[in-house]
């Protein structure tokens, strides 16, 4: 009688091996709880305007970087590695999270972000050097422009953001950009979950 259990049992431990092999992961930045506040103030606004959609919880808003998908738990350590050589290349900097936009189109837009109305060479020079770094340990190459921005709302139907788009964006604080951070995401039924798995201060001697 026990054989058919432990089948059972050994089924679904090569499931949960399997399943837990790969995680989800990119590289940010994370905002400060006043920042966060802030753009929470923002969404609201806008959630009166445009009503339904996936409102992004304050907790999770964040700066994406890069975008890795799902990468087996084997990479973490070069990742990590990856992470800390990044960060010590690029000082710290700012920006100003000061206008509102619409992926891909404003006026049939599947995302509302806000983001910094100048370009930030630094950003840029950031996510760059990860490319680079990611390319080197043979992931592909990312085709999606490098802007940018934190999403306040996902919507499955497309939408007209007309309502919202011309208005000025009430101030928020400038976002102090020191650190990096490789975070996990975990997709549940409620929503996406962020975990961070490390964070390293930009800076230091080798900075560019
Ligand atoms: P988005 O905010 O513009 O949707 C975690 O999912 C972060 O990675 C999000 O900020 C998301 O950007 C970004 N991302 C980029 N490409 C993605 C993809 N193909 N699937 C999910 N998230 C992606």
């Amino acid at each position: 009688m026990s054989r058919p259990r432990s089948t059972l049992f050994s089924i679904l431990g090569s499931l949960a091996a399997f399943y837990n092999r790969f995680v989800r992961l990119f590289f940010c930045l994370e905002l400060s709880a006043e920042v966060r506040r802030a753009l929470a103030d923002v969404a609201k606004r806008c959630q009166k305007a445009l009503g339904e959609g996936n409102w992004v919880p304050e907790e999770n808003y964040h700066l994406t970087v890069r975008f890795l998908g799902e990468v087996e738990d084997g990479k973490l350590p070069e990742l990590l590695k990856l992470g800390a050589d990044v960060a010590k290349k690029i000082p710290p900097f700012s920006l100003t999270l000061d206008v509102l936009g619409g992926f891909p189109a404003a006026k049939r837009a599947r995302v509302l972000w806000v983001g910094p109305r100048e370009k930030s060479p630094e950003f840029l020079r950031l996510v760059e050097l990860t490319e680079e770094f990611l390319q080197r340990l043979g992931f592909p190459p990312e085709e999606k422009e490098a802007l940018p921005h934190v999403t306040l709302a996902r919507f499955k139907i497309p939408r007209d953001l007309s309502a919202v788009l011309g208005k000025e964006v009430p101030a928020i604080p400038r976002v102090e950009v020191e650190s990096l951070t490789l975070m996990r995401s975990e997709l549940r039924p409620e929503g996406a979950r962020y975990t961070p798995v490390s964070r390293w201060p930009l800076g230091g001697q080798n900075a560019l």
